[in-house]
C-alpha cells in the first residue's frame, strides 16, 4: 500500500515537472547580431546554439542571426541590448571598454601566451568576475567565445620587428589601449569600426589592420593586403551578450536553456576556429601574401617595450583587475 502510494506520488511529481517545464517556455524570437561574415566559425557556433535552444524549448525559442554588421557595429548593437530593443550580440570585448573599463584587461598586449591559458582565465573565476561588471551595466554575458590571437596585415612592407611599424597607417578597434599600443610603436593608428576595414584598405585610406587569421580569411582582407606578420600581439575574446532588460522577463527555464546552449555553441566555435586557423593562414599565403615571423627575441623585446602601455592603463582598467589576472596567470604557469 505504502509502496504504490509512493510510486504514484513519484509519477505525479514527474508529470508536473514535465508540464511546468513546457509551460515555462514562451515563443521567443532572439535576434542576435555580429560584425563578421557568416562563414566565420562564429556562424558554426550560432548554428549549434540555435539548434540547442530549439531542442530544449520544444521549438518555442529560436535565434535569428544578422551578419556583417547588418544591425550596426559592435558598440551600437551592445547599446541596443542595454536599452532592451535587441536580444543578443556576439562582440569583441574591446569596443566596450567605455562601458566596462575592466574589459581593457583583455586588450593588454601579449597578456596570454596561448589558447589554453586564455580558456582557463575566461572560463574560470576571472571570467565570472568580469561578468558581474557587465551585469551591472545591463549586459548578461552567456559565454566567452574565441576571436583569437591577433596578427598584423598590411599593404606596405614586411613587418618583422618593432621599428617596422614606424609611420604605418593602421586601423585599430575603438579602444584606447590598442590606440596607445600602436602609437607607442610609432604607427599612425586610427580607430575605426570593423565594418569599415575592407573599404579602408581597398582605397588605401589605411595601410594595415590587425585581426586573427580566420577573420582575415573570412572577411577577405587578404584580397587587399600584401604582407602578414605573425605578431600574436593580443587575444581579445568574444562575449555572447544578452540584453538584461529582456533577460529579466524570461523564466528560469528559458535562462538556463540560453546559458547552457551558449556554452555548447562556444565548444563548437572553438573547435572549428582552431581547426581552421592554420588553413586560413595557408589560404592567405596562397593568395600571394608574404608571411613574416617575429623571432622569439623580438617578441620579448616588444613585450618589454609595451610595458609602458600596461603602466599607463592600469589605473583605468582597475589595478585590482590587472593584478587579479596576473595572479591567475602566474598560478596557471606554476
Ligand atoms: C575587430 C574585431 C572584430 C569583431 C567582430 C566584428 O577587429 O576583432 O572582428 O568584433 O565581431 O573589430
Amino acid at each position: 500500500m505504502k509502496k504504490t502510494l509512493l510510486a504514484s506520488m513519484v509519477a505525479l511529481l514527474g508529470m508536473s515537472v514535465a508540464m511546468s517545464a513546457n509551460a515555462e517556455f514562451k515563443t521567443r524570437n532572439i535576434r542576435l547580431s555580429n560584425g563578421l561574415a557568416q562563414t566565420h566559425p562564429v556562424g558554426n557556433g550560432v548554428k549549434t546554439f540555435d539548434a540547442c535552444v530549439q531542442e530544449k524549448s520544444g521549438g518555442k525559442m529560436k535565434i535569428t542571426a544578422f551578419w556583417s554588421s547588418a544591425l550596426g557595429d559592435d558598440l551600437q548593437a551592445t547599446q541596443a541590448l542595454r536599452s532592451g530593443v535587441q536580444e543578443a550580440v556576439i562582440t569583441s570585448s574591446s569596443p566596450l571598454v567605455g562601458l566596462v573599463p575592466a574589459l581593457g584587461v583583455f586588450d593588454l598586449p601579449f597578456l596570454f601566451a596561448n589558447e589554453k591559458e586564455a580558456d582557463a582565465v575566461v572560463d574560470g573565476d576571472f571570467g565570472k568576475f568580469i561578468n558581474e561588471k557587465l551585469d551591472a551595466v545591463g549586459l548578461v554575458n552567456l559565454a566567452y567565445w574565441e576571436n583569437g590571437f591577433r596578427n598584423l596585415s598590411n599593404s606596405k612592407k614586411p613587418v618583422a620587428k618593432w621599428e617596422d611599424f614606424d609611420g604605418m597607417k593602421i586601423r585599430v578597434m575603438q579602444n584606447n589601449i590598442f590606440l596607445d599600443t600602436f602609437k607607442n610603436m610609432g604607427a599612425n593608428a586610427t580607430p575605426m569600426a570593423f565594418g569599415e576595414i575592407f573599404s579602408g584598405l581597398e582605397t588605401k585610406a589605411i595601410d594595415a589592420q590587425e585581426n586573427p587569421f580566420v577573420t582575415i580569411d573570412t572577411s577577405k582582407f587578404y584580397e587587399v593586403q600584401k604582407y602578414i606578420s605573425v605578431t600574436n600581439h593580443a587575444y581579445t575574446p568574444f562575449l555572447v551578450l544578452f540584453s538584461k532588460p529582456i533577460w529579466n522577463t524570461y523564466s528560469a527555464e528559458e535562462k538556463a536553456a540560453l546559458s547552457e546552449c551558449a556554452v555548447k555553441g562556444r565548444d563548437e566555435e572553438r573547435k572549428v576556429i582552431r581547426a581552421l586557423s592554420q588553413q586560413s593562414l595557408a589560404k592567405i599565403k596562397a593568395a600571394g601574401l608574404q608571411v613574416n615571423e617575429i623571432s622569439p627575441e623580438e617578441h620579448k623585446r616588444m613585450l618589454s617595450k609595451a610595458q609602458v602601455v600596461y603602466d599607463k592603463h592600469k589605473a583605468t582598467i582597475g589595478p585590482d583587475v590587472v593584478e587579479r589576472v596576473q595572479k591567475t596567470l602566474a598560478d596557471l604557469r606554476k
